[in-house]
């Protein structure tokens, strides 16, 4: 998501500016710097949304992964879904609220659903559910909690998924 080029020299046009509600605001713009009508985008955050990355540890729960030819609350056109649980675990010693999984990415056009109504690919910006631990709205120091992942396939083939941990600190 980090064009690398924020100076604003050369010949940056039509820079567009949104927001997903989630802390983070997106400017995309066209850029010729190589000869072509690339969209580069850059980011930034705001309310204190940080990325929560060096504070977490996250971890796929061994042995909860399972494939199905289910395709209950994905998008028409998938196939079956891949589901496995995450353990999200406090490193941190402050309460880490406002938590999110940014999408980085997420190979072969299959969506990700972390919690009912909420799915997305490659940056897209999911709401952690509170349950468990961060029932309160906190995950405390040393706290941990589980979130299951269900990944909407549109081939039962393997593929590549990479996510962020975006809360406040
Ligand atoms: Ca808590």
């Amino acid at each position: 998501m980090n064009s690398g080029d924020t100076s604003g020299n050369g010949h940056s046009t039509f820079p567009q500016i949104s927001s997903d509600g989630n802390g983070h605001v997106y400017v995309a713009w066209k850029d010729r710097r190589n000869g072509s009508n690339d969209i580069y985008f850059n980011y930034f955050f705001v309310d204190g949304i940080v990325n929560v990355n060096d504070s977490v540890a996250v971890h796929p729960i061994a042995g909860t992964h399972q494939w199905s030819s289910d395709t209950t609350d994905c998008p028409d056109g998938f196939v079956g879904k891949f589901s496995f649980d995450v353990e999200i675990k406090s490193r941190s010693d402050k309460p880490l609220s406002d938590l999110a999984i940014q999408i980085v990415a997420l190979t072969g056009g299959n969506v990700l659903m972390v919690a009912d109504g909420e799915s997305g690919n490659g940056g897209t910006t999911l709401t952690v559910p509170e349950e468990g631990s961060y029932s309160d709205g906190e995950l405390g120091p040393g706290e941990s909690m589980v979130v299951p992942f269900d990944v909407c396939l549109k081939q039962l083939k393997p593929f590549e998924l990479s996510v962020d941990l975006l809360g406040k600190k």
